[in-house]
Protein backbone atom coordinates (compact mmCIF):
# COMPACT_ATOMS: atom_id res chain seq x y z
CA UNK A 1 0.00 0.00 0.00
CA UNK A 2 1.12 3.51 -0.55
CA UNK A 3 2.03 5.49 2.24
CA UNK A 4 0.16 8.26 2.94
CA UNK A 5 1.12 11.82 4.83
CA UNK A 6 -0.62 14.73 6.43
CA UNK A 7 0.19 18.22 5.74
CA UNK A 8 -0.26 21.23 7.94
CA UNK A 9 -2.21 23.05 4.88
CA UNK A 10 -4.47 24.03 8.09
CA UNK A 11 -2.19 26.64 9.12
CA UNK A 12 -2.05 29.89 7.29
CA UNK A 13 1.75 29.89 7.04
CA UNK A 14 3.45 27.85 4.23
CA UNK A 15 6.24 24.84 5.79
CA UNK A 16 9.06 24.28 2.63
CA UNK A 17 11.94 22.33 3.18
CA UNK A 18 15.23 21.61 1.51
CA UNK A 19 16.71 18.16 1.51
CA UNK A 20 20.12 16.86 -0.24
CA UNK A 21 23.74 15.71 0.53
CA UNK A 22 26.78 17.95 1.69
CA UNK A 23 27.24 20.53 -0.85
CA UNK A 24 24.17 20.11 -2.62
CA UNK A 25 23.15 23.61 -2.61
CA UNK A 26 20.06 23.65 0.10
CA UNK A 27 21.99 26.89 1.78
CA UNK A 28 22.46 28.89 -1.69
CA UNK A 29 19.10 28.57 -2.90
CA UNK A 30 17.29 28.73 0.83
CA UNK A 31 19.57 32.50 0.45
CA UNK A 32 18.27 33.27 -3.02
CA UNK A 33 14.52 32.77 -2.14
CA UNK A 34 14.05 34.84 0.92
CA UNK A 35 13.58 38.29 -0.41
CA UNK A 36 11.78 37.14 -3.76
CA UNK A 37 9.11 35.67 -1.23
CA UNK A 38 9.04 38.78 0.47
CA UNK A 39 8.63 40.57 -2.38
CA UNK A 40 5.63 38.57 -3.07
CA UNK A 41 4.15 39.79 0.34
CA UNK A 42 4.14 36.68 3.11
CA UNK A 43 7.02 37.31 6.13
CA UNK A 44 9.98 35.05 5.86
CA UNK A 45 11.34 32.75 8.75
CA UNK A 46 14.59 30.91 7.88
CA UNK A 47 15.75 27.87 9.90
CA UNK A 48 17.99 24.84 9.45
CA UNK A 49 18.84 21.64 11.40
CA UNK A 50 20.47 20.67 13.52
CA UNK A 51 19.15 23.63 15.01
CA UNK A 52 17.29 26.64 14.66
CA UNK A 53 16.66 26.48 18.88
CA UNK A 54 19.51 28.06 21.45
CA UNK A 55 18.87 23.90 22.34
CA UNK A 56 19.23 22.65 18.86
CA UNK A 57 22.31 24.76 18.12
CA UNK A 58 24.07 23.04 21.55
CA UNK A 59 23.08 19.47 19.97
CA UNK A 60 24.39 20.65 16.83
CA UNK A 61 27.51 21.55 18.36
CA UNK A 62 27.67 18.24 19.78
CA UNK A 63 26.40 16.36 16.65
CA UNK A 64 28.98 17.75 14.17
CA UNK A 65 31.79 19.03 16.28
CA UNK A 66 31.67 17.58 19.80
CA UNK A 67 35.04 16.56 21.14
CA UNK A 68 33.28 12.90 22.27
CA UNK A 69 31.32 13.03 19.17
CA UNK A 70 33.28 10.15 17.60
CA UNK A 71 31.90 7.58 20.13
CA UNK A 72 28.52 8.21 19.49
CA UNK A 73 26.47 5.19 18.30
CA UNK A 74 23.98 5.20 15.40
CA UNK A 75 20.67 4.93 18.33
CA UNK A 76 21.86 8.23 20.03
CA UNK A 77 22.63 10.08 16.54
CA UNK A 78 19.27 9.52 15.91
CA UNK A 79 17.88 10.67 19.04
CA UNK A 80 20.02 13.56 19.03
CA UNK A 81 18.60 14.51 15.53
CA UNK A 82 15.19 14.26 16.85
CA UNK A 83 15.41 16.26 20.00
CA UNK A 84 16.66 19.15 18.09
CA UNK A 85 13.82 19.03 15.79
CA UNK A 86 10.93 18.55 18.38
CA UNK A 87 12.38 21.47 20.13
CA UNK A 88 12.34 23.61 16.43
CA UNK A 89 8.94 22.60 15.77
CA UNK A 90 7.53 24.03 19.43
CA UNK A 91 9.56 26.58 19.81
CA UNK A 92 9.59 28.00 15.82
CA UNK A 93 8.22 26.70 13.27
CA UNK A 94 4.27 26.11 14.97
CA UNK A 95 4.29 29.77 15.94
CA UNK A 96 5.50 30.46 12.34
CA UNK A 97 2.79 29.22 10.64
CA UNK A 98 0.02 29.94 12.78
CA UNK A 99 1.70 33.73 12.69
CA UNK A 100 1.15 33.11 8.34
CA UNK A 101 4.82 32.91 8.03
CA UNK A 102 6.46 31.17 4.78
CA UNK A 103 9.18 29.23 7.05
CA UNK A 104 12.32 27.94 5.02
CA UNK A 105 13.65 24.92 6.57
CA UNK A 106 17.81 23.73 5.79
CA UNK A 107 16.72 19.83 6.34
CA UNK A 108 13.99 18.51 8.76
CA UNK A 109 12.90 14.91 9.09
CA UNK A 110 13.81 13.35 5.59
CA UNK A 111 17.26 13.91 6.81
CA UNK A 112 16.75 11.38 9.72
CA UNK A 113 14.76 8.81 7.25
CA UNK A 114 17.45 8.97 5.03
CA UNK A 115 21.02 9.47 6.66
CA UNK A 116 20.12 7.49 10.02
CA UNK A 117 17.28 5.09 7.99
CA UNK A 118 19.07 4.52 4.98
CA UNK A 119 22.66 5.16 5.15
CA UNK A 120 23.17 4.12 8.64
CA UNK A 121 20.85 1.13 8.63
CA UNK A 122 18.65 1.60 11.29
CA UNK A 123 15.61 0.16 10.57
CA UNK A 124 12.41 2.09 9.26
CA UNK A 125 9.93 1.49 12.49
CA UNK A 126 11.76 2.75 15.08
CA UNK A 127 13.18 5.73 12.41
CA UNK A 128 9.40 6.88 11.37
CA UNK A 129 8.33 6.38 14.93
CA UNK A 130 10.55 8.50 16.45
CA UNK A 131 10.29 11.07 13.11
CA UNK A 132 6.94 10.78 14.20
CA UNK A 133 7.04 11.65 17.87
CA UNK A 134 9.68 14.79 16.92
CA UNK A 135 7.19 16.69 14.31
CA UNK A 136 3.84 15.72 16.32
CA UNK A 137 1.79 16.33 13.03
CA UNK A 138 2.88 19.23 11.21
CA UNK A 139 4.84 17.65 7.68
CA UNK A 140 6.10 20.31 5.34
CA UNK A 141 3.94 21.44 2.53
CA UNK A 142 6.97 20.99 0.00
CA UNK A 143 10.04 19.62 -0.02
CA UNK A 144 12.68 20.30 -2.32
CA UNK A 145 15.50 17.53 -2.85
CA UNK A 146 18.64 19.04 -4.75
CA UNK A 147 20.07 15.82 -6.31
CA UNK A 148 23.89 16.27 -7.10
CA UNK A 149 26.49 13.32 -7.40
CA UNK A 150 28.08 12.42 -4.14
CA UNK A 151 31.37 13.46 -5.25
CA UNK A 152 30.26 16.66 -7.04
CA UNK A 153 28.88 18.06 -3.15
CA UNK A 154 31.53 16.45 -0.93
CA UNK A 155 34.22 18.56 -4.11
CA UNK A 156 32.18 21.64 -3.23
CA UNK A 157 31.99 21.71 0.35
CA UNK A 158 35.66 20.58 0.31
CA UNK A 159 36.90 23.38 -1.48
CA UNK A 160 35.33 25.97 0.76
CA UNK A 161 37.56 28.51 1.93
CA UNK A 162 36.58 27.45 5.85
CA UNK A 163 38.50 24.60 8.48
CA UNK A 164 38.64 20.70 8.68
CA UNK A 165 35.17 18.14 7.50
CA UNK A 166 33.19 17.97 10.53
CA UNK A 167 31.93 14.51 12.50
CA UNK A 168 29.19 14.02 9.42
CA UNK A 169 31.33 14.94 6.63
CA UNK A 170 33.90 11.54 7.04
CA UNK A 171 32.10 9.21 6.15
CA UNK A 172 33.38 7.08 2.89
CA UNK A 173 31.61 7.77 -0.38
CA UNK A 174 29.52 4.91 0.17
CA UNK A 175 27.61 6.46 2.58
CA UNK A 176 27.01 9.58 0.40
CA UNK A 177 25.89 7.54 -2.34
CA UNK A 178 23.19 6.06 0.24
CA UNK A 179 21.90 9.52 0.88
CA UNK A 180 21.59 10.47 -2.35
CA UNK A 181 20.03 7.07 -3.32
CA UNK A 182 17.64 7.29 -0.65
CA UNK A 183 16.51 10.90 -1.22
CA UNK A 184 14.78 9.56 -4.51
CA UNK A 185 13.34 6.47 -3.40
CA UNK A 186 11.60 8.70 -0.82
CA UNK A 187 10.71 11.46 -3.35
CA UNK A 188 8.83 8.68 -5.69
CA UNK A 189 6.70 7.75 -2.49
CA UNK A 190 5.81 10.70 -1.82
CA UNK A 191 5.79 12.78 -4.98
CA UNK A 192 2.59 15.53 -3.60
CA UNK A 193 5.38 16.79 -1.44
CA UNK A 194 8.54 16.09 -3.12
CA UNK A 195 10.26 18.26 -5.92
CA UNK A 196 13.19 16.98 -7.33
CA UNK A 197 15.56 19.44 -8.67
CA UNK A 198 18.79 18.85 -10.72
CA UNK A 199 21.75 20.74 -8.07
CA UNK A 200 24.32 20.70 -11.06
CA UNK A 201 22.25 23.22 -12.81
CA UNK A 202 23.10 26.86 -12.66
CA UNK A 203 22.14 28.51 -9.28
CA UNK A 204 19.87 30.96 -11.06
CA UNK A 205 18.18 28.26 -12.86
CA UNK A 206 17.94 25.97 -10.16
CA UNK A 207 15.87 29.16 -8.26
CA UNK A 208 13.42 29.45 -11.41
CA UNK A 209 12.39 25.84 -10.84
CA UNK A 210 12.05 26.04 -7.18
CA UNK A 211 10.33 29.18 -7.56
CA UNK A 212 7.50 27.52 -9.67
CA UNK A 213 6.81 25.14 -6.96
CA UNK A 214 6.53 27.37 -4.21
CA UNK A 215 4.45 30.01 -6.31
CA UNK A 216 1.29 28.16 -6.28
CA UNK A 217 1.49 27.89 -2.54
CA UNK A 218 2.04 31.60 -1.81
CA UNK A 219 -1.27 32.11 -3.50
CA UNK A 220 -3.37 29.54 -1.67
N1 LIG B 1 21.87 15.19 9.37
C1 LIG B 1 20.99 16.22 9.53
C2 LIG B 1 21.51 13.88 9.67
O1 LIG B 1 22.33 12.94 9.56
N2 LIG B 1 20.24 13.63 10.12
C3 LIG B 1 19.32 14.63 10.32
O2 LIG B 1 18.18 14.36 10.73
C4 LIG B 1 19.72 15.98 10.01
C5 LIG B 1 18.75 17.10 10.20
C6 LIG B 1 24.12 18.77 8.81
C7 LIG B 1 24.61 17.34 8.86
O3 LIG B 1 23.74 16.57 9.66
C8 LIG B 1 23.24 15.48 8.92
C9 LIG B 1 23.37 15.86 7.49
C10 LIG B 1 24.62 16.69 7.47
O4 LIG B 1 25.72 15.83 7.39
P1 LIG B 1 25.14 20.94 7.78
O5 LIG B 1 26.37 21.68 8.15
O6 LIG B 1 23.85 21.60 8.09
O7 LIG B 1 25.19 19.52 8.47
O8 LIG B 1 25.38 20.47 6.32
P2 LIG B 1 24.56 20.55 5.03
O9 LIG B 1 23.11 20.69 5.31
O10 LIG B 1 24.95 19.39 4.20
O11 LIG B 1 25.06 21.93 4.42
P3 LIG B 1 26.17 22.24 3.39
O12 LIG B 1 26.52 23.68 3.60
O13 LIG B 1 27.29 21.27 3.44
O14 LIG B 1 25.48 22.08 1.99
P4 LIG B 1 24.38 22.93 1.27
O15 LIG B 1 23.76 23.94 2.15
O16 LIG B 1 23.50 21.99 0.58
O17 LIG B 1 25.24 23.68 0.15
P5 LIG B 1 25.65 25.23 0.02
O18 LIG B 1 24.50 26.01 -0.48
O19 LIG B 1 26.33 25.66 1.26
O20 LIG B 1 26.66 25.11 -1.20
C11 LIG B 1 27.89 24.44 -1.07
C12 LIG B 1 28.90 25.04 -2.07
O21 LIG B 1 28.45 24.78 -3.38
C13 LIG B 1 28.28 26.00 -4.11
C14 LIG B 1 28.14 27.10 -3.06
O22 LIG B 1 28.56 28.34 -3.55
C15 LIG B 1 29.03 26.57 -1.94
O23 LIG B 1 30.37 26.92 -2.18
N3 LIG B 1 27.08 25.85 -4.94
C16 LIG B 1 27.11 25.60 -6.26
N4 LIG B 1 28.14 25.45 -7.12
C17 LIG B 1 27.81 25.20 -8.42
N5 LIG B 1 26.53 25.09 -8.88
C18 LIG B 1 25.49 25.24 -8.05
N6 LIG B 1 24.24 25.13 -8.52
C19 LIG B 1 25.76 25.50 -6.67
N7 LIG B 1 24.96 25.71 -5.59
C20 LIG B 1 25.78 25.89 -4.53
Amino acid sequence: MKPTESTSRRFPGLFVTFEGSEGSGKTTQIERLVSRIEAAGPEVEVTREPGGTEIGEEIRHLLKHGSIGKEMCPETELLLFAASRAQLVREVILPCLEAGKVILCDRFLDSTTVYQGVARRISADPVNTINRFAIGDIMPDLTVVLDVPAEVGLSRIRHRASDLPDRMEQENIGFYHKVREGYLVLAKSFPDRFVVVDGTLPTEEIEEIIWDAICPLLNK
